[in-house]
């Protein structure tokens, strides 16, 4: 049976719409993932540590007959293939990709933590997550009402590279 579940993209070093295309055509290609929905993409300012340069972020929902646990080494084999080095803790990237949402399943193992723990504080995730399941709730709230109580507005859809994007994927 295919669960269905959100995943988040953030990169702000190298080309990080080359990167999110590279690992959504894996997932893509991949036995066990169903490429859903895609939001935008958005340029958004760094959080955590503010002294690096502006993040690209999107997020994407899939079907997968993957457990969790299988999920989350998919993805970091794609964050390794993307090029992605982990350094500093809130430092720059070149690709992030977290599980916001697996079914509607909570999920607390060192390591896996579902939904995503932080979800909540950040615009970054939120914006493109309420593009893509706005009505999903995450405690007793929608993804769209969690947004817009955060009322970010240094967050932005960049259509540019959400064309890009779109290119090298089709
Ligand atoms: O948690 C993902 C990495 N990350 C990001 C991000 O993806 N976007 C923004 N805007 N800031 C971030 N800080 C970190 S760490």
């Amino acid at each position: 049976m295919a669960t269905e579940a959100a995943l988040a993209f953030g990169g702000n070093l190298g080309d990080p719409v080359a990167a999110f295309a590279t690992a959504l055509a894996a997932l893509r290609r991949h036995p066990g993932v169903r490429l859903g929905r895609l939001s935008p993409v958005y340029r958004t300012a760094p959080w955590g540590k503010t002294d690096q340069p502006e993040f690209l972020n999107m997020a994407a929902l899939i079907e997968t007959t993957l457990a969790a646990e299988e999920l989350l080494a998919l993805c970091l084999e794609l964050e390794r293939a993307g090029g992605r080095e982990r350094r500093e803790r809130w430092g720059p990237r070149t690709l992030d990709i977290d599980i916001l949402t697996y079914g509607e399943e909570a999920i607390d193992r060192p390591g896996l933590q579902v939904p995503h723990p932080r979800i909540a504080e950040r615009a970054f995730v939120l914006a493109p997550l309420a593009q893509i399941m706005p009505d999903r709730k995450i405690g007793d709230r929608t993804v769209a009402a969690l947004l817009e109580a955060l009322a970010d507005e240094t967050i932005r859809r960049d259509e540019a590279a959400t064309r890009r994007l779109q290119a090298l994927l089709a």
